[in-house]
């Protein structure tokens, strides 16, 4: 009697999960596909987990509608993420042909998960809003809600007293962008853990306003782009509504409450393999002080660590042609005030690759901590 090949499961019924199975019955050719953003044509995300493989076998899988994907150019140099327990992540070398994105693996165990990026889940979001509130002596200072009621905390570190600056940070507009709520966990641990001078300065003069996590229900549904109402958040900055983006409406209602001094939005790129910023130069309000913060920015962060660099990015934007409905453009131009994009890549920051990760949720973290020590090097220059 033959032994039958184990049957493999795939699955990706959880918290982010993402695929759609097409055949496993040839283990070195497990074909899958990856399912769109819901009322949207986007996908690239993908998150799933493998269970029935026998350790020491050779696997195969393929992605076979990555050449679909909304941005298929970014599969050239992409290795794929996988996890023997959903918690340490490694990467795994993949390969597209135009069509299909495929990567192998000789078991270590029987099961495995395997993802876009590492992926941050709503319960560790929960774990991080609760460690603000409890250990960073940070306030829960208004709690929004997503299209299908999910909570989105607004978190301040500081009194509101009149006069000290409001630093804003939003993360995960895009819900596929993982790397965004990593960044956000290393801002708060560093509000936790640093006792130092140069924070305290930051402090005595500065509130932050942080958002960990814009689109909770895109990325509760392993989205790449939209929310539940299949709406691009970072497109909804000059229209949103509590009907189609109420993510974005709450985050106006409490800037206008509040007022904005700085503002970033951290993001992640499918294509880019850099970290870097974009910024509001084809703003129509643009000025020579707004740009001469934004070299600030970026010239300080540079020196501040090797996972940032000013070479690489997006195109700049012509004069009075920034595409006004996006984060970035439509607060820089309300508040007059610096206001970035910030890119982390779902490759690597190949300025200072790292083989065994790529760019990770460790290193999103590190950025985030050392973002507050340019804040702090900016305070004096903001206004
Ligand atoms: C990008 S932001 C695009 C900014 N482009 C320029 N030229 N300033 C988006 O929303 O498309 C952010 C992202 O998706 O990561
Ligand atoms: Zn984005």
């Amino acid at each position: 009697m033959t032994v039958p090949a184990t049957l493999l499961l795939i699955s990706a019924d959880f918290d982010s999960g993402n695929i759609e199975l097409i055949d496993a019955s040839e283990p070195g050719n497990v074909r899958l596909a990856i399912r769109p953003d819901t009322r949207s044509q986007h996908f690239q995300w993908f998150h799933f987990k493998v269970s029935g493989m026998t350790p020491g076998e050779h696997y195969g899988f393929s992605l076979e509608n990555a050449g679909q994907s909304s941005y298929n150019k970014a599969w050239q140099g992409y290795n794929a993420v996988a996890s023997y327990d959903h918690s340490t992540w490694f990467r795994v070398p993949s390969r597209f042909d135009g069509q299909a994105l495929r990567f192998d693996l000789e078991a270590r165990e029987g099961q495995v998960w395997f993802a876009y990026f590492e992926p941050y889940s709503r319960a560790r979001h929960e774990q991080l809003i609760a460690r603000a509130v409890n250990d960073a002596g940070l306030e829960l200072l208004a709690v929004g809600k997503s299209a299908e009621g999910r909570d989105i905390p607004l978190l301040r570190k500081g009194d509101g007293a009149p006069g000290k600056r409001k630093l804003w940070i939003i993360a995960q507009q895009h819900p596929g962008e993982h790397m965004a709520e990593w960044f956000m966990e290393g801002v708060i641990e560093r509000l936790q853990q640093d006792g130092g001078e140069e924070l305290k300065a930051l402090l005595a003069s500065a509130d932050l306003y942080l958002v960990p996590n814009m689109n909770p229900d895109g990325a509760f549904h392993g989205h790449l782009r939209t929310n539940a109402m299949g709406k691009d958040l970072n497109r909804a900055w000059q229209d949103s509504s509590a009907e189609h983006s109420p993510e974005v409406f709450f985050v106006q209602q409490q800037m206008n409450k509040h007022g904005v001094d700085l503002f970033v939005d951290a993001h992640g790129d499918e294509e880019i393999p850099h970290v870097f910023t974009a910024a509001c130069e084809g703003n129509p309000g643009y000025t020579p002080r707004i740009a001469e913060l934004e070299q600030a920015f970026r010239s300080h962060l540079s020196q501040q660590t090797k996972d940032f660099q000013t070479t690489h990015g997006y195109k700049r934007d012509q004069p009075g042609q920034a595409n006004m409905t996006l984060a970035c453009n439509a607060v820089g131009e309300k508040y007059d005030c610096l206001s970035l994009t910030l890119e982390m890549p779902f490759k690597d920051h190949d300025d200072a690759p790292d083989a065994l990760t790529g760019w990770s949720g460790k290193r999103s973290a590190q950025l985030g901590k050392d973002v507050l020590s340019t804040f702090a090097h900016l305070i004096p220059k903001l206004r």
